[in-house]
């Protein structure tokens, strides 16, 4: 049978499509979403809940005339397929395929991209003002989750639309879970919202004036009496929760009023976010609004996939799968445990040693191994929301009290909260402990994920320490060693398994500062090579220095450890000792690891060539593995190897004869 599918490629084809032939689109989008993710991994879970959504989206406006900003962009798949992009969708998170998140070199129809949440109020609100500065008519459509409005700068745009524009189309998607069940006051209220008695007579109405009434009139009464049905519901609808302590201010305060009508935003909802002609109504009333308006859609993570909707959280960001069980593949016999995992059961045991000792996550729990601690010891586990700069000071409060707050957040969302490590924990030198995962490469998802940045940013600040563990066994011991410190601790490891190394029953104190020799030269002649390996780049390092020792070079391999304080006396001994020396980092290149090897060089007026290995000066994109990546961008021990023979035959050399 032929597929609607097959035959829509432009959101022009939608605008053409009848009632029921748009509804039975939705199913076979629904199945390309499955078939496709289950080869590719995704966001299954927020794609199969927003296709209706997304469909009347298309039917109502028009990109890329019209704009469509995506929150975080994961559950953009949709736009994806409808924009031009169907014929490659089987190509996502791939090499040379499309980008899991919008993109604004991918389409016309992503007129921003993301990756990180909280973006895209403020970003919208930014493009209507440039549309209300030159006088245009374009309409801007901002799709935000119900977690994202846990994030700061959700609020701050929020603030900010009634003062700067009238024409705002917010469509708050609420499914009630971030990528765990969402937390806190906000989603308490929502919650509350949508379980009020009121909200289901809302949608009999719907349903019935669907059937009385014509179409011209449909839009506009639907839309009067969804604001009313909801007025009605929240004047009736006491928002404190049972066991709340908050008490309403006697001013329509906590719990008594349409926290988007207090900002100055017209507000419709709940609405029922697979009811295509309710939606496809509601968005033609919205386009027409004169004042800024936010729809509450209700959407269900998962619909149409019962594996889906009973594991929320696993297929929110799903890796592939087999279509009938849901079950990924089974991993390889013998290999390691994850970092996240080994992070996890550490943060675990140094609690239940250390009663100074809490976690603290920004909605992420799995992915960062902070779940255990839930699990084990709830009454030492907060998970704050998507809320990364309030994470951060949350823990500097405890830290001044005594505390050492474990914060568990990954390379490339922490760079959100920057001005927050510098003013309130560096600054104030508190014993705050940051984890951060997925330092290196998440090579699926691209450039809004790597974590490339950490050490350059950190670098330049005074007080904290900073380290990269070369194993497993030594991350524990890292984070052990950051418990018994007076100053920030910045601990960064990458994703995926660690090496596999057994984990010492007690963890050992680090000395600041000192680096790890693993191989000294063995002065039986030779040209001699000084690798200093960061964290999981030791094994590329061992295999360069074996090739080059079966070469009759003499190599030493050193493990840094730490990034802040390097290790000057260390690197200093090599650099003098070696005719070249090699830096390796899972990092940028430029501020990196390498970087301040040839500061210290400079200063301490060490003339030794150093070559660095590292990533260039540009961002990386997406791919289907970080073994594609290394090898394309030369982190490889081959290309090491060529490296230091080109150093060696041409500034070592030239330095030696010089010396001579
Ligand atoms: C700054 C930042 N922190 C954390 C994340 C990880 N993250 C990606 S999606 C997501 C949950 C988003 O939930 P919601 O906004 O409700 O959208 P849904 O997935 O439910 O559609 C989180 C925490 C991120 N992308 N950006």
């Amino acid at each position: 049978m032929n597929r609607y599918l097959d035959m829509v490629d432009s959101p022009e084809h939608v605008k053409k499509l009848k009632l029921d032939q748009l509804q039975q689109l939705a199913e076979e989008i629904r199945h390309e979403l499955i078939t496709v993710l289950s080869r590719n991994g995704g966001h299954l879970g927020p794609n199969l809940g927003v296709v209706e959504l997304t469909l009347a989206l298309h039917r109502v406006f028009s990109t890329p005339k019209d704009r469509f900003v995506w929150d975080v962009s994961h559950q953009s798949y949709v736009h994806k397929l409808l924009t031009g992009r169907k014929n490659r969708f089987h190509t996502i998170r791939t090499t040379d395929g499309l980008n899991g998140f919008s993109l604004r070199t991918e389409s016309e129809h992503d007129c921003y991209g993301a990756g990180h949440a909280g973006t895209a109020l403020s970003a919208a609100l930014g493009m209507c003002a440039a549309r209300d500065q030159r006088r245009s008519d374009e309409h801007v459509v901002c799709i935000f989750g119900d977690a994202a409005l846990t994030n700061g700068i959700s609020f701050e745009a929020l603030n900010n639309i009634a003062h700067t524009t009238r024409h705002f189309i917010g469509i708050l998607n609420d499914n009630e879970w971030s990528i765990a069940k969402n937390v806190g006051a906000i989603a308490t209220y929502l919650n509350k919202l949508i379980t009020h008695p009121s909200y289901n007579r809302l949608h009999r109405d719907f349903e019935r004036l669907m059937k009385l009434l014509p179409k011209g009139e449909l839009a506009l009464k639907l839309a009067h009496k969804a604001e009313e049905g909801f007025k009605s519901a929240v004047t009736e609808v006491t928002l404190r929760p049972a066991d709340s302590h908050l008490e309403t201010d006697g001013r329509g305060g906590y719990g008594s009023s349409v926290i988007f009508e207090e900002m100055g935003l017209r507000y419709i909802g709940p609405i029922d976010g697979h009811n295509l002609p309710v939606l496809i109504n509601v968005l033609e009333y919205a386009k027409k609004s004169d004042l800024p308006i936010v729809l509450h859609v209700l959407t269900k993570k998962g619909k149409g996939y019962d594996v889906a909707i009973e594991h929320p959280e696993k297929f929110h960001g799903t890796g592939p799968y087999d279509i009938k069980t849901g079950a990924g593949p089974a991993p390889k016999p013998g290999s390691p445990p994850n970092w996240q995992d080994i992070f996890g059961q550490a943060t675990v045991k140094l609690c239940q040693k250390d009663t100074s000792v809490v976690g603290i996550t920004a909605a992420m729990p799995s992915g960062t191994g902070l779940k255990a601690l839930e699990r084990a010891m709830p009454g030492r586990y907060y998970d704050v929301g998507i809320a990364e700069e309030h994470a951060v000071i949350f823990a500097a409060g405890m830290a001044t009290m005594g505390f050492h707050p474990v914060c568990a957040i990954y390379s490339t969302f922490l760079q959100r909260a920057y001005d927050c490590i510098h003013h309130d924990v560096c600054l104030q030198d508190l014993p705050v402990i940051f984890c951060m995962d997925r330092a290196g490469l998440s090579a699926n998802d691209g450039p809004t994920h790597h974590g490339l940045f950490d050490i350059a940013y950190l670098r330049c600040l005074p007080n904290l320490i900073a380290m990269a563990p070369k194993d497993e066994d030594e991350l524990v011991d890292m984070m052990f060693t950051a418990t018994h410190q007076k100053h920030p601790a910045f601990i960064r490891y990458p994703r995926g398994p660690a090496e596999g190394v057994p984990i010492k029953d007690i963890p050992r104190l680090l000395e600041i500062g000192k680096a790890e020799v693993i191989q000294n030269f063995s002065n039986q002649g030779g040209r001699k090579i000084a690798f200093f390996a960061l964290g999981n780049m030791q094994k590329m390092a061992r295999q360069a220095a074996a090739q080059l020792a079966g070469e009759g070079h003499d190599c030493a391999i050193i493990n840094p450890r730490f990034t802040k304080p390097i290790d000057a006396a260390t690197t200093e001994f090599f650099g003098r000792a070696a005719d070249v020396v090699m830096t390796l980092e899972d990092h940028a290149l430029m501020g990196g690891y390498g970087s301040s090897v040839l500061e210290l060089f400079s200063d301490r007026q060490v003339a030794t060539p150093v070559v660095r290995l590292g990533w260039p000066d540009q961002f990386i994109e997406h791919a289907s593995s970080v073994d594609y990546l290394r090898q394309k961008y030369g982190l490889t021990a081959e290309h090491a190897v060529a490296q230091i023979k080109a150093a060696l035959g041409n500034g070592a050399a030239m330095r030696l004869t010089a010396v001579a």
